[in-house]
């Protein structure tokens, strides 16, 4: 029986979790953690997978025969922009874990402005009891750009909580007491959405999406008249000046950023200490990198008994 090809891992993840993950992970097959300076200018040749995230631009150079790339998270705009990516399947990560951390971020956030927890915060800092007017969760629309595996779990818990809620994808997604929108249904889609959300892939398409003129068609119908902007896309896909510009002027009401256009965030940034500015540092939904090779295990089970990948993604599409 031929030997099984080692994994090459390049994560750039907290170093002690992926060495944690490693232990007992990929059984029968070498690894190769490119974190591990020992194997500084090996050669990678003639080796079949690698699960990476923000890897050097060298890789695929220094590995030429790789048979499957993997992403160490839901997103690849890491992955297609590397120079020399080959001609092979391409697979994220979906993962209960992943897809779960989500929709928790998205639901404290619009929890958060709902319960105008900033404005409380500011009241208890200087001690002083007074309640605000109350609206309730389905007083708010919540519309959320990008349908898929985190925008249809995100919309289904928001339901939970009694938002109502509105989506938007290329092409119309069906979800259970979901209104949904095609491309071509933005502006209908904006006019309704209260609070925006953000779950959109980073592609030629999704660039800059998420500017002035976008945040002038939401709705000013809401609760607190202005719209909210909640964001854990990517940073590619908005325009921060327009975003400030924004809540300068009264656009927007607040927003939540878990992603930047350029990370990590300028410690400069005006976003840090905004009053109705939540910032996290791309921590929406990290992956869990044990399930992250549970879910590579399972992928290379599936190709090297001939049946098809799962989560393969279109790289013409870019997602
Ligand atoms: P999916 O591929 O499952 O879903 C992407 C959704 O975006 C689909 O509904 C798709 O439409 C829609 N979409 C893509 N391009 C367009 C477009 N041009 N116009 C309209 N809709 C579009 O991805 P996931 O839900 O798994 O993940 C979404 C993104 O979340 C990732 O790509 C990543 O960037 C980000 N992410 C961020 C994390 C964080 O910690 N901040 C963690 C994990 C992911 P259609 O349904 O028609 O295909
Ligand atoms: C991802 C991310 O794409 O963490 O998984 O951003």
């Amino acid at each position: 029986m031929p030997a099984k090809s080692p994994v090459i891992v390049d994560l750039k993840f907290i170093p002690e979790e992926v060495d944690a993950a490693l232990e007992g992970a990929f059984p029968g097959r070498e690894v190769i953690n490119l974190a591990d300076p020992v194997h500084e200018g090996r050669d990678l040749s003639g080796i079949d997978y690698a699960v990476v995230w923000k890897s050097a631009p060298d890789l695929f150079s220094r590995a030429p025969d790789l048979k499957i790339v993997f992403s160490g998270g839901a997103g690849v705009d890491h992955v297609l922009t590397l120079p020399g990516l080959p001609d092979v399947p391409l697979v994220r990560f979906v993962d209960r874990t992943l897809t779960t951390r989500m929709s928790e971020w998205v639901v404290m956030q619009c929890l958060m402005h709902l319960r105008q927890h900033r404005a409380y915060e500011a009241l208890a800092r200087r001690r002083e009891w007074r309640d605000l007017s109350q609206p309730e969760a389905a007083d708010v629309t919540v519309g959320i750009m990008g349908m898929g595996v985190l925008g249809q779990d995100a919309a289904r818990k928001l339901t939970v909580m009694g938002f109502k809620v509105v989506g938007w994808s290329r092409t119309k997604r069906v979800v259970e007491d979901i209104e949904t929108y095609d491309a071509a249904g933005l502006d209908t889609f904006l006019d309704r959405s209260d609070f925006l959300v953000g779950l959109l892939p980073l592609t030629p398409e999704t660039t800059g999406i998420f500017n002035r003129g976008l945040f002038a068609k939401l709705s000013r119908k809401g609760p607190f008249g202005a719209p909210v902007f909640i964001n854990a896309g990517r940073g590619g896909s908005q325009v921060e000046a327009d975003i400030l510009s924004c809540l300068d002027d009264g656009t927007l009401a607040a927003v939540s950023l878990d992603v930047f256009e350029r990370e990590p965030l300028s410690p400069e940034s005006r976003f840090w200490t905004m009053p109705n500015v939540y910032v996290t540092p791309h921590v929406a939904a990290s992956s869990d990198v044990k399930a992250l090779f549970v879910h590579v295990e399972e992928q290379i089970a599936r190709f090297e008994n001939g049946l098809p990948l799962q989560h393969v993604v279109d790289k013409v599409a870019g997602y």
